[in-house]
């Protein structure tokens, strides 16, 4: 006999991936050889590699998470529903190094490798985890030739209002990191958009074998074979980039995780934190990272801002600001310019340029937002109201398949 089993209902293996949230999924008995009952009690449970992820389930979408599961499986083939989650505090280090088994007593049925796939903390991760991350961010760049150009384009004048210095600020950046996280992860599946917490000391990340170390010219150097090495956006080969900190230490101006935390539960007042210490974290250095319209050519640049869509999933958690619906979790103003209230559509990924709304920049670089193999928010042309519930905890639909190591719902 075996057994069939579809991770986020999917049964191709680039959609084995999990995260904190559950993972709908399913088993159906494929091959009913040998059995000659009308069900059979099939036994899933994780089985970890070393450093591996662990993972838990759950027959129904309410109740505990438990590391096995008995489900009754009908051997005609009808599918049969139930949950996968990563176990907090035990995510993945490779693809597929923890595999989900299928037993009838002892016979192993069926399998399936997944990935607990997160968001870390760049300084800790391991040398295998580093090197595909920024092997995955060259190859998206390709020398300025790839598709990294488009994320380039989207931040920079004259379409900086559409994401700037307004209520919308948090939601479009949080589309725009998923969407170039999505873009890395159809290169390399096992790679997630790491954070740069610049309230801690990160000297893994300012280092020549990944992000690179600052001469005193603020030329960032690269060991020989780095994928980085030869990086660049337009003409000219290199990242400027001058730290205003030694970088074994941390930025002393940008105001610390708890202090963020605590600028209070209102949406209205948090988002204050675009500019102390989302926009401090920029300014502790020269070169490109210090400018809007020039920060995305540096790489960095995306680490500091999953650390800034961090520690809005955090403030979200400690409020519980996960329902649009509900006042406090937005700032919402009749006055707000287009692409700043819940249900405007967000430029680049609705397509909509000046020729049809004079309100939206002359180009929309890169097109819809892409698509996950594994969820479906928050849609290929988001409104800012899709970017909120990014766990799923108001409506299991709205999961948009990422999650923070340390950020737990
Ligand atoms: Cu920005």
């Amino acid at each position: 006999m075996d057994v069939e089993l579809q991770i986020n209902n999917g049964i191709t293996p680039d959609a084995r991936f999990v995260t904190w949230s559950p993972s709908p999924c399913r088993i159906r008995v494929t091959n009913p050889s040998g059995a000659n009952v009308p069900t059979v009690s099939v036994k899933i449970a994780g089985v970890s590699a070393a450093n591996g992820g662990a993972v838990r389930f759950r027959s129904g979408t309410t109740g505990a998470f438990a590391s096995s599961l008995t489900l009754t499986v009908p051997t005609n083939g009808t599918t049969v529903p139930f949950f996968t989650t990563g176990r907090f505090g035990r995510p993945s280090t490779n693809n597929g190094d923890v595999k989900i088994e299928a037993r009838v007593g002892n016979t192993l049925v069926g399998s399936a490798a997944v990935m607990v796939r997160v968001r870390k903390n760049a300084n800790k991760l391991t040398n295998g985890e580093r090197d595909r991350f920024i092997a995955a961010f060259a190859k998206l760049n390709n020398q300025g030739l790839g598709r990294y150009s488009d994320f380039n384009n989207m931040h920079k004048v004259p379409n900086l209002p559409q994401a700037h210095s307004a209520p919308g600020f948090l939601p479009w950046h949080r589309a725009y990191l998923l969407d170039l996280e999505r873009e890395l992860q159809a290169i390399d599946p096992s790679v997630a958009l790491h954070y740069w917490r610049f309230d801690q000391a990160a000297p893994n990340i300012f280092t020549r074998d990944f992000l690179g170390e600052s001469d005193a010219n603020g030329t960032v150097k690269f060991r020989n074979g780095n994928p980085l090495e030869f990086w660049k956006t337009d003409s000219t080969v290199g990242i400027s980039r001058t730290p205003d900190f030694p970088t074994s230490q941390a930025p002393p101006n940008p105001m610390n995780e708890a202090q963020t935390l605590a600028l209070g539960a209102q949406f209205r007042t948090f988002r204050g934190m675009e500019g102390d210490p989302h926009g401090l974290a920029h300014t502790s250095f020269g070169g490109f990272i210090q400018s809007p319209s020039t920060a995305a050519k540096d790489p960095l640049f995306f680490l500091l801002h999953c650390n800034v869509d961090r520690l809005w999933a955090k403030w979200q958690r400690q409020n519980s600001r996960f329902d649009p619906g509900v006042a406090s979790s937005f700032d919402e103003r009749p006055t707000s310019r287009p692409g700043h209230k819940l249900n405007d559509t967000m430029w680049p990924w609705n397509g909509i340029t000046n020729a049809t709304d004079p309100t939206r920049p002359p180009t929309a670089p890169g097109g819809a937002l892409a698509t996950s193999p594994c969820v479906g928010a928050p849609g290929p042309q988001p409104r800012v109201k899709d970017l909120i519930d990014y766990h799923g905890v108001i409506s299991a639909a709205s999961n948009m398949g990422f999650d923070y190591d340390d950020v737990q719902i």
